[in-house]
């Protein structure tokens, strides 16, 4: 897969050098590519912003600047389809659904917005040029700019790659995983710590049993923290012993 981040901060993106996504750069599993948005200003003080037609407060990022940025990084449509992702606190929630799609694209171009944020015909002239555009929000939170969101997509998306995470396997019992639970908690050595031990079940070598004590964990901590997780599951994922458990944690199903 190929990705590419546009910004006016691009060591923002510096992080993307470490660890599994670092990895999969160096062994060419993932092509991430980082452009300084103001590289395609034209006039001497690079200049990326102007007042927002209507008034209010900030700055909007021009949209001349952004198309000529844009149209380089995206090349020709011969070149091969093209995900346009454009972080806004106004975007569509990204989640590990929307990571798990995206990990199956050629490619990614990530335009990260900052000030108030991006003229709003960046994405149209895109759309109409047929380009997949995909606006986003990582969280119901406000931040900066787009680079966070950038840092949280490329490690979503790039660790669901092909060999970049050690044991797929790991994959699947993760949280907002196949399972649609919150994870169990998880214990290594030493057996006791502080005074707390480690649960019995874990320490018996009992597949089954060990397998039952974790899923009793993921339920109680989903129906504890996360219960919409709960109401989105399929009706058959939970067998009697589980309605048992989200019984006494305290979940009812949605009538
Ligand atoms: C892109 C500019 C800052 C946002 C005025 C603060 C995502 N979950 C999220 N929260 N915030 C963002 C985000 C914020 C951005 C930009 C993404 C570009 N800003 C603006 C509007 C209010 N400032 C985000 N993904």
């Amino acid at each position: 897969m190929r990705v590419d981040v546009v910004s006016i901060f691009p060591d923002y993106l510096a992080p993307l050098e470490l660890s599994l996504v670092g990895k999969a750069r160096r062994t060419g599993l993932l092509d991430l590519r980082v452009h300084d948005l103001r590289d395609w200003a034209t006039d001497r003080h690079r200049t990326v912003d102007d007042t927002p037609f209507g008034g209010g407060a900030g700055m909007v990022m021009r949209p001349d600047v952004w198309g000529r940025a844009l149209d380089d990084v995206l090349g020709d449509a011969d070149d091969g389809p093209v995900r346009l992702v454009i972080p806004t606190p106004s975007g569509e929630v990204f989640t590990q659904r929307t990571a798990e799609a995206w990990a199956q694209d050629e490619r990614l171009v990530i335009a990260c917005g900052r000030y108030e944020g991006i003229d709003a015909r960046v994405a149209e002239r895109y759309r109409e040029r047929g380009v997949a555009v995909s606006e986003v929000s990582i969280g119901d939170y406000v931040l900066n700019g787009g680079e966070v969101a950038a840092l949280v997509v490329v490690e979503a998306v790039g660790r669901l790659l092909p060999g970049v995470v050690g044991n797929p396997e790991s994959l699947v019992e993760e949280s907002h995983g196949a399972a649609g639970l919150l994870e169990y908690p998880v214990y290594t050595k030493p057996p006791a710590w502080e005074g707390l031990e480690v649960p019995e079940a874990l320490l018996s070598g009992h597949h089954a049993r060990i397998a039952r004590w974790r899923r009793d964990r993921a339920l109680e901590r989903t129906a504890a923290r996360r219960p919409d997780l709960l109401d989105a599951l399929a009706a058959d994922t939970l067998d009697a012993h589980d309605r048992e458990v989200l019984r006494a944690a305290g979940w009812e199903p949605p009538a």
